[in-house]
Protein backbone atom coordinates (compact mmCIF):
# COMPACT_ATOMS: atom_id res chain seq x y z
CA UNK A 1 0.00 0.00 0.00
CA UNK A 2 1.15 3.44 -0.77
CA UNK A 3 1.46 6.03 1.66
CA UNK A 4 -0.13 8.89 0.74
CA UNK A 5 1.98 12.54 1.24
CA UNK A 6 -0.18 15.07 1.31
CA UNK A 7 0.77 19.08 1.47
CA UNK A 8 -1.11 21.23 4.19
CA UNK A 9 0.06 24.52 5.95
CA UNK A 10 0.16 24.89 9.81
CA UNK A 11 -2.36 26.08 11.99
CA UNK A 12 -1.38 28.68 14.80
CA UNK A 13 -3.77 27.95 17.23
CA UNK A 14 -2.48 24.20 17.51
CA UNK A 15 -1.32 24.86 21.44
CA UNK A 16 -2.40 22.14 24.03
CA UNK A 17 -4.05 23.29 27.57
CA UNK A 18 -4.18 22.19 30.47
CA UNK A 19 -5.44 18.55 28.87
CA UNK A 20 -5.01 18.40 25.33
CA UNK A 21 -5.86 20.13 22.57
CA UNK A 22 -9.77 20.89 22.89
CA UNK A 23 -11.68 23.50 20.69
CA UNK A 24 -15.35 24.18 19.17
CA UNK A 25 -16.01 20.94 16.56
CA UNK A 26 -16.18 23.76 14.11
CA UNK A 27 -12.87 24.35 14.53
CA UNK A 28 -11.73 20.71 14.36
CA UNK A 29 -13.78 20.38 11.20
CA UNK A 30 -11.29 22.35 9.21
CA UNK A 31 -9.75 21.08 6.37
CA UNK A 32 -6.42 19.36 7.31
CA UNK A 33 -6.83 20.46 11.14
CA UNK A 34 -7.15 16.99 12.57
CA UNK A 35 -4.72 15.61 10.58
CA UNK A 36 -1.60 18.16 11.59
CA UNK A 37 -1.92 18.15 14.83
CA UNK A 38 -2.05 13.99 14.53
CA UNK A 39 0.91 14.34 12.33
CA UNK A 40 2.72 16.83 14.65
CA UNK A 41 2.01 14.37 17.70
CA UNK A 42 3.54 11.60 15.33
CA UNK A 43 6.39 13.69 14.12
CA UNK A 44 7.13 14.54 17.93
CA UNK A 45 8.10 10.51 18.88
CA UNK A 46 11.02 8.55 18.63
CA UNK A 47 10.74 5.06 17.59
CA UNK A 48 6.99 4.74 16.51
CA UNK A 49 7.90 2.08 13.61
CA UNK A 50 6.01 -1.80 14.63
CA UNK A 51 4.56 0.13 17.86
CA UNK A 52 1.47 -0.35 19.28
CA UNK A 53 -0.94 2.67 19.41
CA UNK A 54 -4.14 2.79 21.53
CA UNK A 55 -6.91 5.15 20.40
CA UNK A 56 -10.56 5.47 21.81
CA UNK A 57 -12.77 8.17 22.81
CA UNK A 58 -15.63 9.55 24.55
CA UNK A 59 -17.94 8.95 22.17
CA UNK A 60 -18.90 12.32 21.13
CA UNK A 61 -19.76 13.70 18.14
CA UNK A 62 -16.53 13.85 15.53
CA UNK A 63 -15.28 10.59 17.41
CA UNK A 64 -16.12 7.89 14.82
CA UNK A 65 -14.76 10.87 12.12
CA UNK A 66 -11.50 11.39 13.55
CA UNK A 67 -10.91 7.52 15.01
CA UNK A 68 -10.59 6.51 10.97
CA UNK A 69 -8.45 9.60 10.58
CA UNK A 70 -6.05 8.83 13.17
CA UNK A 71 -6.02 5.37 12.08
CA UNK A 72 -5.12 5.83 8.45
CA UNK A 73 -2.02 8.55 9.40
CA UNK A 74 -1.21 5.99 11.90
CA UNK A 75 -0.81 3.05 9.78
CA UNK A 76 1.20 5.47 7.16
CA UNK A 77 3.40 6.93 9.84
CA UNK A 78 4.95 3.02 10.66
CA UNK A 79 2.77 1.79 13.81
CA UNK A 80 2.63 -2.06 13.61
CA UNK A 81 -0.76 -2.50 15.72
CA UNK A 82 -3.74 -0.54 16.72
CA UNK A 83 -5.92 -1.11 19.45
CA UNK A 84 -9.70 0.63 18.80
CA UNK A 85 -12.15 0.41 22.07
CA UNK A 86 -15.62 -0.81 20.05
CA UNK A 87 -17.57 1.81 18.78
CA UNK A 88 -14.98 4.09 19.20
CA UNK A 89 -15.16 3.83 22.73
CA UNK A 90 -12.87 4.10 25.75
CA UNK A 91 -12.91 5.96 29.09
CA UNK A 92 -9.89 8.14 29.51
CA UNK A 93 -8.32 5.64 32.88
CA UNK A 94 -9.60 2.66 30.61
CA UNK A 95 -7.30 4.43 27.84
CA UNK A 96 -4.46 4.89 30.58
CA UNK A 97 -4.69 0.71 31.27
CA UNK A 98 -4.74 -0.36 27.73
CA UNK A 99 -1.46 1.55 26.86
CA UNK A 100 0.01 -0.14 29.99
CA UNK A 101 -1.20 -3.25 29.83
CA UNK A 102 0.00 -3.89 26.12
CA UNK A 103 2.79 -1.71 26.37
CA UNK A 104 2.03 0.69 23.62
CA UNK A 105 4.07 3.55 22.51
CA UNK A 106 1.19 5.69 23.65
CA UNK A 107 -2.70 6.31 23.11
CA UNK A 108 -4.88 9.21 21.53
CA UNK A 109 -7.88 9.74 23.70
CA UNK A 110 -10.47 12.12 21.70
CA UNK A 111 -12.72 14.25 24.24
CA UNK A 112 -13.20 17.30 25.21
CA UNK A 113 -14.15 15.77 29.02
CA UNK A 114 -16.98 17.26 30.28
CA UNK A 115 -17.57 20.17 28.07
CA UNK A 116 -20.40 19.60 25.90
CA UNK A 117 -20.70 18.28 22.64
CA UNK A 118 -22.81 17.68 19.12
CA UNK A 119 -21.88 19.45 16.28
CA UNK A 120 -21.86 23.21 18.33
CA UNK A 121 -20.24 21.58 21.21
CA UNK A 122 -16.70 20.90 21.57
CA UNK A 123 -14.14 18.39 21.28
CA UNK A 124 -10.30 17.73 21.84
CA UNK A 125 -7.84 15.06 21.38
CA UNK A 126 -4.46 14.23 23.68
CA UNK A 127 -1.80 12.26 23.65
CA UNK A 128 -0.99 9.82 26.34
CA UNK A 129 2.09 8.74 26.59
CA UNK A 130 3.61 5.01 27.21
CA UNK A 131 3.17 5.22 31.16
CA UNK A 132 -0.73 5.81 30.69
CA UNK A 133 -0.69 9.25 31.57
CA UNK A 134 -0.75 12.76 29.71
CA UNK A 135 2.02 13.54 27.77
CA UNK A 136 4.56 16.09 30.25
CA UNK A 137 5.04 19.79 28.57
CA UNK A 138 8.25 18.71 26.80
CA UNK A 139 6.51 16.64 24.87
CA UNK A 140 3.13 19.02 24.33
CA UNK A 141 5.70 21.94 23.84
CA UNK A 142 7.36 20.10 20.89
CA UNK A 143 3.54 18.83 19.46
CA UNK A 144 3.01 22.49 19.44
CA UNK A 145 6.32 23.83 17.65
CA UNK A 146 5.87 20.90 15.30
CA UNK A 147 2.37 21.95 14.16
CA UNK A 148 3.72 25.53 13.65
CA UNK A 149 6.14 24.15 11.14
CA UNK A 150 4.05 21.28 9.58
CA UNK A 151 4.01 21.02 5.55
CA UNK A 152 2.91 17.77 4.88
CA UNK A 153 1.30 15.38 6.54
CA UNK A 154 0.91 11.45 5.51
CA UNK A 155 -1.99 8.89 5.54
CA UNK A 156 -3.33 6.14 3.03
CA UNK A 157 -6.31 5.70 1.15
CA UNK A 158 -8.23 2.77 2.63
CA UNK A 159 -11.83 2.73 3.62
CA UNK A 160 -13.01 3.39 7.02
CA UNK A 161 -12.74 0.13 9.34
CA UNK A 162 -15.46 -1.49 10.36
CA UNK A 163 -15.58 -0.19 14.18
CA UNK A 164 -18.58 -2.25 15.52
CA UNK A 165 -16.87 -5.85 14.99
CA UNK A 166 -14.53 -6.92 18.11
CA UNK A 167 -11.13 -8.59 16.15
CA UNK A 168 -8.43 -7.24 13.86
CA UNK A 169 -8.86 -5.99 10.58
CA UNK A 170 -5.58 -4.86 8.65
CA UNK A 171 -5.31 -0.80 7.54
CA UNK A 172 -2.23 -1.05 5.23
CA UNK A 173 0.91 -2.66 6.98
CA UNK A 174 -0.83 -2.51 10.57
CA UNK A 175 -3.26 -4.44 12.39
CA UNK A 176 -6.22 -3.03 13.92
CA UNK A 177 -7.28 -4.86 16.70
CA UNK A 178 -11.39 -3.61 17.75
CA UNK A 179 -11.64 -4.47 21.34
CA UNK A 180 -14.54 -4.54 24.41
CA UNK A 181 -13.15 -1.22 25.90
CA UNK A 182 -14.76 -2.36 29.05
CA UNK A 183 -13.03 -5.87 30.08
CA UNK A 184 -9.60 -5.51 30.94
CA UNK A 185 -10.81 -2.49 33.06
CA UNK A 186 -13.50 -4.29 34.72
CA UNK A 187 -10.85 -7.01 35.67
CA UNK A 188 -8.41 -4.17 36.67
CA UNK A 189 -11.21 -3.25 39.36
CA UNK A 190 -11.39 -5.94 40.69
CA UNK A 191 -7.69 -6.33 41.78
CA UNK A 192 -8.07 -3.36 43.92
CA UNK A 193 -11.43 -3.78 45.66
CA UNK A 194 -13.30 -6.53 47.59
CA UNK A 195 -16.20 -7.33 45.17
CA UNK A 196 -17.43 -9.70 47.73
CA UNK A 197 -18.38 -7.12 50.51
CA UNK A 198 -19.25 -4.33 47.82
CA UNK A 199 -21.37 -6.90 46.70
CA UNK A 200 -22.78 -7.75 50.27
CA UNK A 201 -23.85 -4.12 50.92
CA UNK A 202 -25.52 -4.25 47.53
CA UNK A 203 -27.21 -7.64 48.72
CA UNK A 204 -28.33 -6.35 52.23
CA UNK A 205 -30.21 -3.31 50.64
CA UNK A 206 -27.90 -0.29 50.38
CA UNK A 207 -29.30 1.88 47.72
CA UNK A 208 -27.15 3.63 44.75
CA UNK A 209 -28.09 5.91 41.47
CA UNK A 210 -25.06 6.13 38.66
CA UNK A 211 -25.27 8.99 36.79
CA UNK A 212 -23.66 8.36 33.83
CA UNK A 213 -24.75 11.04 31.76
CA UNK A 214 -25.25 9.74 28.39
CA UNK A 215 -21.42 9.76 28.35
CA UNK A 216 -19.03 7.06 28.24
CA UNK A 217 -19.54 5.26 31.73
CA UNK A 218 -22.72 3.84 30.52
CA UNK A 219 -21.24 0.55 29.52
CA UNK A 220 -18.33 0.65 32.52
CA UNK A 221 -20.95 1.39 35.23
CA UNK A 222 -23.54 -1.53 33.84
CA UNK A 223 -21.67 -3.84 33.22
CA UNK A 224 -19.71 -3.41 37.00
CA UNK A 225 -22.15 -1.94 39.49
CA UNK A 226 -25.52 -4.36 37.80
CA UNK A 227 -24.01 -7.28 36.81
CA UNK A 228 -20.84 -8.12 38.59
CA UNK A 229 -21.67 -6.46 41.77
CA UNK A 230 -25.54 -7.12 41.96
CA UNK A 231 -26.91 -3.59 42.06
CA UNK A 232 -30.53 -3.71 41.07
CA UNK A 233 -31.27 -2.75 37.42
CA UNK A 234 -31.70 1.07 37.12
CA UNK A 235 -29.02 1.96 39.42
CA UNK A 236 -27.25 3.08 36.46
CA UNK A 237 -29.32 6.08 34.86
CA UNK A 238 -28.62 7.75 31.74
CA UNK A 239 -26.30 4.93 30.55
CA UNK A 240 -26.40 4.72 26.64
CA UNK A 241 -23.64 6.94 24.86
CA UNK A 242 -24.76 9.43 22.83
CA UNK A 243 -23.03 11.28 20.58
CA UNK A 244 -24.55 14.69 21.94
CA UNK A 245 -24.74 13.64 25.62
CA UNK A 246 -28.63 14.09 24.87
CA UNK A 247 -27.84 17.34 24.38
CA UNK A 248 -26.72 17.25 28.47
CA UNK A 249 -23.49 19.29 29.84
CA UNK A 250 -21.66 15.59 30.91
CA UNK A 251 -19.93 17.90 33.57
CA UNK A 252 -20.92 16.29 37.10
CA UNK A 253 -21.24 18.68 38.96
CA UNK A 254 -23.92 20.55 41.43
CA UNK A 255 -25.57 22.39 39.07
CA UNK A 256 -25.57 19.60 36.07
CA UNK A 257 -27.12 17.09 38.62
CA UNK A 258 -28.95 19.16 40.45
CA UNK A 259 -31.88 16.71 39.80
CA UNK A 260 -29.45 13.88 42.17
CA UNK A 261 -28.33 15.97 44.70
CA UNK A 262 -32.01 17.03 45.40
CA UNK A 263 -33.01 13.42 45.36
CA UNK A 264 -30.18 12.72 47.95
CA UNK A 265 -31.42 15.42 50.28
CA UNK A 266 -34.98 13.66 50.82
CA UNK A 267 -35.58 10.79 53.27
CA UNK A 268 -36.73 8.63 50.31
CA UNK A 269 -33.82 9.19 48.35
CA UNK A 270 -30.63 6.51 48.05
CA UNK A 271 -27.80 6.02 50.36
CA UNK A 272 -25.62 6.78 47.77
CA UNK A 273 -25.20 8.81 44.81
CA UNK A 274 -22.19 9.39 42.37
CA UNK A 275 -21.65 10.46 38.60
CA UNK A 276 -18.60 10.96 36.21
CA UNK A 277 -18.41 13.14 33.04
CA UNK A 278 -17.97 12.44 29.34
CA UNK A 279 -14.74 10.69 29.20
CA UNK A 280 -15.16 9.19 32.72
CA UNK A 281 -12.27 10.46 34.80
CA UNK A 282 -13.79 12.94 36.82
CA UNK A 283 -16.69 11.83 39.72
CA UNK A 284 -18.83 13.30 42.41
CA UNK A 285 -19.58 11.94 45.39
CA UNK A 286 -23.41 12.59 47.40
CA UNK A 287 -24.32 10.35 50.52
CA UNK A 288 -27.75 11.20 52.22
CA UNK A 289 -27.75 14.87 53.08
CA UNK A 290 -23.84 15.29 52.53
CA UNK A 291 -22.22 16.49 48.92
CA UNK A 292 -18.49 15.70 49.38
CA UNK A 293 -16.77 18.38 48.13
CA UNK A 294 -13.74 16.68 45.65
CA UNK A 295 -11.05 17.88 48.11
CA UNK A 296 -12.32 15.99 51.14
CA UNK A 297 -13.29 12.93 48.98
CA UNK A 298 -9.76 13.34 48.20
CA UNK A 299 -8.52 13.42 51.73
CA UNK A 300 -11.42 10.36 52.85
CA UNK A 301 -10.07 8.26 50.53
CA UNK A 302 -6.58 8.44 51.26
CA UNK A 303 -7.25 7.81 54.85
CA UNK A 304 -9.24 5.16 54.47
CA UNK A 305 -7.44 3.69 51.39
CA UNK A 306 -5.90 0.71 53.27
CA UNK A 307 -9.77 -0.72 54.04
CA UNK A 308 -9.31 -1.92 50.38
CA UNK A 309 -7.37 -4.73 49.36
CA UNK A 310 -5.25 -2.92 46.48
CA UNK A 311 -3.88 -0.62 49.05
CA UNK A 312 -4.14 -2.64 51.93
CA UNK A 313 -0.37 -2.16 52.85
CA UNK A 314 -0.40 1.55 52.85
CA UNK A 315 0.15 4.55 50.57
CA UNK A 316 3.40 6.01 49.90
CA UNK A 317 2.30 9.39 49.75
CA UNK A 318 -0.79 11.91 48.26
CA UNK A 319 -0.49 14.40 45.57
CA UNK A 320 -2.82 17.04 45.04
CA UNK A 321 -3.19 20.27 42.59
CA UNK A 322 -2.33 23.66 43.90
CA UNK A 323 -5.85 24.91 44.30
CA UNK A 324 -7.24 21.68 45.96
CA UNK A 325 -8.04 22.35 49.66
CA UNK A 326 -5.07 21.20 51.97
CA UNK A 327 -7.61 18.60 53.79
CA UNK A 328 -5.23 15.94 52.27
CA UNK A 329 -2.24 17.18 53.79
CA UNK A 330 -3.51 16.60 57.35
CA UNK A 331 -3.67 13.14 56.13
CA UNK A 332 0.23 12.37 55.11
CA UNK A 333 0.75 14.57 57.69
CA UNK A 334 -0.83 11.84 60.26
CA UNK A 335 -0.08 8.91 57.86
CA UNK A 336 3.53 9.95 57.86
CA UNK A 337 3.74 9.68 53.85
CA UNK A 338 5.02 12.63 51.55
CA UNK A 339 2.25 14.98 50.40
CA UNK A 340 3.20 16.75 46.52
CA UNK A 341 1.88 19.63 45.77
CA UNK A 342 1.49 20.55 41.83
CA UNK A 343 0.01 22.62 39.39
CA UNK A 344 -3.52 21.50 38.06
CA UNK A 345 -3.51 19.08 35.34
CA UNK A 346 -3.15 15.40 35.85
CA UNK A 347 0.04 15.08 33.53
CA UNK A 348 2.16 16.63 36.72
CA UNK A 349 0.90 13.35 38.68
CA UNK A 350 2.71 10.82 36.66
CA UNK A 351 6.58 11.46 37.61
CA UNK A 352 5.59 10.73 41.25
CA UNK A 353 3.61 8.15 40.87
CA UNK A 354 5.91 6.17 38.24
CA UNK A 355 8.96 7.02 41.11
CA UNK A 356 6.75 5.51 43.63
CA UNK A 357 6.59 8.44 45.97
CA UNK A 358 2.95 8.90 45.72
CA UNK A 359 -0.16 6.37 45.74
CA UNK A 360 -3.11 8.22 45.71
CA UNK A 361 -3.82 11.90 43.78
CA UNK A 362 -6.37 14.23 43.47
CA UNK A 363 -7.83 17.79 42.37
CA UNK A 364 -10.53 19.92 43.24
CA UNK A 365 -11.75 20.07 39.94
CA UNK A 366 -13.81 16.73 40.45
CA UNK A 367 -10.58 14.34 39.85
CA UNK A 368 -9.71 11.53 42.13
CA UNK A 369 -7.12 8.37 41.32
CA UNK A 370 -4.30 6.24 41.88
CA UNK A 371 -1.62 4.38 40.95
CA UNK A 372 -3.59 1.57 39.12
CA UNK A 373 -3.68 3.79 36.02
CA UNK A 374 -1.89 7.52 34.81
CA UNK A 375 -5.35 9.36 34.93
CA UNK A 376 -8.02 10.38 36.95
CA UNK A 377 -10.91 7.36 37.24
CA UNK A 378 -14.41 8.61 37.94
CA UNK A 379 -15.49 4.72 38.91
CA UNK A 380 -12.28 4.06 40.49
CA UNK A 381 -13.14 6.92 43.14
CA UNK A 382 -16.96 5.38 43.44
CA UNK A 383 -15.54 1.63 44.11
CA UNK A 384 -13.43 2.77 46.57
CA UNK A 385 -15.82 5.16 48.30
CA UNK A 386 -18.57 2.00 48.11
CA UNK A 387 -15.56 -0.45 49.60
CA UNK A 388 -15.38 1.93 52.27
CA UNK A 389 -18.87 1.73 52.75
CA UNK A 390 -18.98 -1.61 52.76
CA UNK A 391 -16.08 -1.95 55.49
CA UNK A 392 -17.42 0.57 57.59
CA UNK A 393 -20.79 -0.05 57.33
CA UNK A 394 -21.46 3.64 58.24
CA UNK A 395 -23.40 6.48 55.90
CA UNK A 396 -21.43 8.60 54.02
CA UNK A 397 -22.24 11.98 56.34
CA UNK A 398 -21.08 9.49 59.48
CA UNK A 399 -17.82 9.11 57.89
CA UNK A 400 -17.21 12.65 56.65
CA UNK A 401 -18.40 13.74 60.13
CA UNK A 402 -15.98 11.44 61.42
CA UNK A 403 -13.04 12.51 59.45
CA UNK A 404 -13.85 16.56 60.24
CA UNK A 405 -13.66 15.92 63.87
CA UNK A 406 -10.36 13.69 63.60
CA UNK A 407 -8.58 16.34 60.76
CA UNK A 408 -10.43 19.35 61.26
CA UNK A 409 -12.40 20.64 58.15
CA UNK A 410 -11.22 22.66 55.29
CA UNK A 411 -14.37 24.73 53.94
CA UNK A 412 -13.69 25.08 50.25
CA UNK A 413 -15.59 26.50 47.48
CA UNK A 414 -14.68 27.14 43.68
CA UNK A 415 -16.40 30.32 41.81
CA UNK A 416 -15.97 30.15 38.07
CA UNK A 417 -16.53 33.27 36.05
CA UNK A 418 -16.74 31.67 32.38
CA UNK A 419 -16.34 33.33 28.87
CA UNK A 420 -15.09 36.17 30.35
CA UNK A 421 -13.50 38.63 27.47
CA UNK A 422 -9.36 37.43 27.27
CA UNK A 423 -8.09 40.46 27.38
CA UNK A 424 -10.23 41.68 30.86
CA UNK A 425 -9.18 38.61 32.32
CA UNK A 426 -5.33 38.79 31.21
CA UNK A 427 -5.26 42.02 32.43
CA UNK A 428 -7.03 41.26 35.52
CA UNK A 429 -4.25 38.69 36.74
CA UNK A 430 -1.39 40.86 35.77
CA UNK A 431 -2.47 43.56 37.68
CA UNK A 432 -2.70 41.22 40.70
CA UNK A 433 0.10 39.79 40.34
CA UNK A 434 1.77 43.19 40.52
CA UNK A 435 0.38 43.60 43.90
CA UNK A 436 1.75 40.17 45.16
CA UNK A 437 5.05 41.50 46.67
CA UNK A 438 3.46 44.43 48.81
CA UNK A 439 0.67 42.24 50.45
CA UNK A 440 1.94 39.84 53.22
CA UNK A 441 1.48 41.23 56.30
CA UNK A 442 -1.43 43.45 55.20
CA UNK A 443 -4.68 43.34 56.89
CA UNK A 444 -7.87 42.49 55.68
CA UNK A 445 -11.24 42.42 57.35
CA UNK A 446 -12.06 40.03 60.56
CA UNK A 447 -8.14 40.82 61.03
CA UNK A 448 -7.29 38.67 58.07
CA UNK A 449 -3.61 38.93 57.56
CA UNK A 450 -1.76 37.70 54.23
CA UNK A 451 1.50 35.54 55.57
CA UNK A 452 2.47 35.08 51.97
CA UNK A 453 1.51 35.95 48.18
CA UNK A 454 3.12 34.34 45.25
CA UNK A 455 2.44 33.26 42.14
CA UNK A 456 2.69 29.18 42.52
CA UNK A 457 6.02 27.66 40.93
CA UNK A 458 6.19 23.72 40.66
CA UNK A 459 9.86 21.56 39.98
CA UNK A 460 9.22 18.51 39.69
CA UNK A 461 11.59 16.64 42.34
CA UNK A 462 11.83 13.50 39.72
CA UNK A 463 12.92 14.72 36.79
CA UNK A 464 13.98 18.59 37.73
CA UNK A 465 11.96 20.31 35.51
CA UNK A 466 10.20 23.61 36.56
CA UNK A 467 6.98 25.01 35.42
CA UNK A 468 6.45 28.78 36.42
CA UNK A 469 2.71 30.83 36.52
CA UNK A 470 1.15 28.11 37.97
CA UNK A 471 -2.07 29.93 39.66
CA UNK A 472 -1.41 33.21 42.32
CA UNK A 473 -1.77 32.11 45.93
CA UNK A 474 -2.55 34.53 48.78
CA UNK A 475 -2.35 32.44 51.98
CA UNK A 476 -3.63 33.75 55.69
CA UNK A 477 -1.87 33.74 58.91
CA UNK A 478 -4.82 31.28 60.10
CA UNK A 479 -4.32 28.87 57.12
CA UNK A 480 -6.57 30.20 55.22
CA UNK A 481 -6.38 30.90 51.31
CA UNK A 482 -7.43 32.74 48.13
CA UNK A 483 -6.68 30.69 44.98
CA UNK A 484 -6.85 32.85 41.39
CA UNK A 485 -5.84 31.42 37.97
CA UNK A 486 -7.10 31.20 34.26
CA UNK A 487 -8.70 27.86 33.50
CA UNK A 488 -6.69 25.82 30.83
CA UNK A 489 -9.67 23.55 29.03
CA UNK A 490 -12.09 26.25 28.38
CA UNK A 491 -13.01 26.47 24.71
CA UNK A 492 -14.36 30.41 24.48
CA UNK A 493 -12.96 33.58 25.71
CA UNK A 494 -11.34 32.96 29.44
CA UNK A 495 -12.37 31.30 32.41
CA UNK A 496 -11.42 32.88 35.85
CA UNK A 497 -11.26 30.59 38.52
CA UNK A 498 -11.55 31.84 42.06
CA UNK A 499 -10.33 29.32 44.67
CA UNK A 500 -11.38 30.16 48.35
CA UNK A 501 -10.46 27.78 51.99
CA UNK A 502 -10.75 28.13 55.42
CA UNK A 503 -9.77 25.60 57.68
CA UNK A 504 -11.55 25.20 60.67
CA UNK A 505 -10.01 22.91 63.71
CA UNK A 506 -10.91 19.58 64.78
CA UNK A 507 -12.41 21.32 67.74
CA UNK A 508 -14.14 23.68 66.05
CA UNK A 509 -17.52 24.46 64.14
CA UNK A 510 -17.92 22.21 61.18
CA UNK A 511 -22.17 22.73 60.67
CA UNK A 512 -21.42 26.43 58.70
CA UNK A 513 -23.08 26.86 55.63
CA UNK A 514 -19.84 26.65 52.80
CA UNK A 515 -20.68 30.10 50.65
CA UNK A 516 -21.31 31.71 54.08
CA UNK A 517 -17.99 30.30 56.09
CA UNK A 518 -16.38 31.54 53.01
CA UNK A 519 -17.80 35.17 52.62
CA UNK A 520 -15.74 37.50 54.02
CA UNK A 521 -12.61 35.31 51.97
CA UNK A 522 -15.28 36.13 48.79
CA UNK A 523 -15.22 39.92 49.78
CA UNK A 524 -11.54 39.86 50.41
CA UNK A 525 -11.08 38.65 46.75
CA UNK A 526 -12.82 41.26 45.30
CA UNK A 527 -10.97 43.35 47.04
CA UNK A 528 -7.82 42.40 45.59
CA UNK A 529 -8.55 41.43 42.43
CA UNK A 530 -12.09 43.10 41.45
CA UNK A 531 -13.42 40.38 39.47
CA UNK A 532 -16.88 41.43 39.46
CA UNK A 533 -16.04 45.28 39.00
CA UNK A 534 -13.85 44.69 36.06
CA UNK A 535 -16.04 42.00 34.26
CA UNK A 536 -19.15 43.89 34.54
CA UNK A 537 -20.66 40.10 36.21
CA UNK A 538 -22.23 40.17 39.75
CA UNK A 539 -22.21 36.52 40.24
CA UNK A 540 -20.25 33.73 38.86
CA UNK A 541 -21.44 31.50 36.33
CA UNK A 542 -20.72 28.52 38.48
CA UNK A 543 -20.28 27.80 42.01
CA UNK A 544 -18.78 24.55 43.02
C1 LIG B 1 -8.49 18.59 33.08
C2 LIG B 1 -7.20 18.20 33.72
C3 LIG B 1 -7.27 18.39 35.20
C4 LIG B 1 -7.67 19.81 35.52
C5 LIG B 1 -8.98 20.15 34.83
C6 LIG B 1 -9.37 21.60 34.98
O1 LIG B 1 -9.51 17.71 33.48
O2 LIG B 1 -6.88 16.86 33.46
O3 LIG B 1 -6.02 18.10 35.73
O4 LIG B 1 -7.82 19.97 36.91
O5 LIG B 1 -8.85 19.91 33.45
O6 LIG B 1 -8.38 22.39 34.41
P1 LIG B 1 -8.55 23.95 34.25
O7 LIG B 1 -8.78 24.47 35.65
O8 LIG B 1 -7.28 24.43 33.64
O9 LIG B 1 -9.77 24.18 33.40
P2 LIG B 1 -10.54 17.14 32.43
O10 LIG B 1 -11.47 16.27 33.24
O11 LIG B 1 -11.23 18.34 31.84
O12 LIG B 1 -9.72 16.38 31.44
Amino acid sequence: MTVKTIKTTPYSDQKPGTSGLRKRVSVFRQPNYVENFIQSIFDSLEGVEGRTLVIGGDGRFYNDVAIQKAIRIAAANGFGRALVGRGGLLSTPAASHLIRHNRALGGLVLSASHNPGGPEGDFGIKYNVGNGGPAPEKITEAVFARSQAIDSYKTLDTPDIDLHSLGAQQVGAMVVEVVDPVADYAALMQTLFDFDAIRGLFASGFRMTFDAMHAVTGPYAHAIFEDLLGAPRGTVVNGVPSPTFNDGHPDPNLVYCKEMHDLLMTPEGPDFGAASDGDGDRNLIIGRNRFVTPSDSLAILAANAHLAPGYKDGIAGIARSMPTSAAADRVAEKLGVELHETPTGWKFFGNLLDAGRVTICGEESAGTGSNHVREKDGLWAVLLWLNILAVRRQGVDEIVRDHWRTYGRNYYTRHDYEEVETEVANRLVEDLRARLPALPGSVFEDDMQVAYADDFAYHDPVDGSSSARQGIRIGFVDGSRIVLRLSGTGTVGATLRLYLERYEAADGRHDLDTQLALGSLVEIAETLAGIRARTGRDAPSVIT
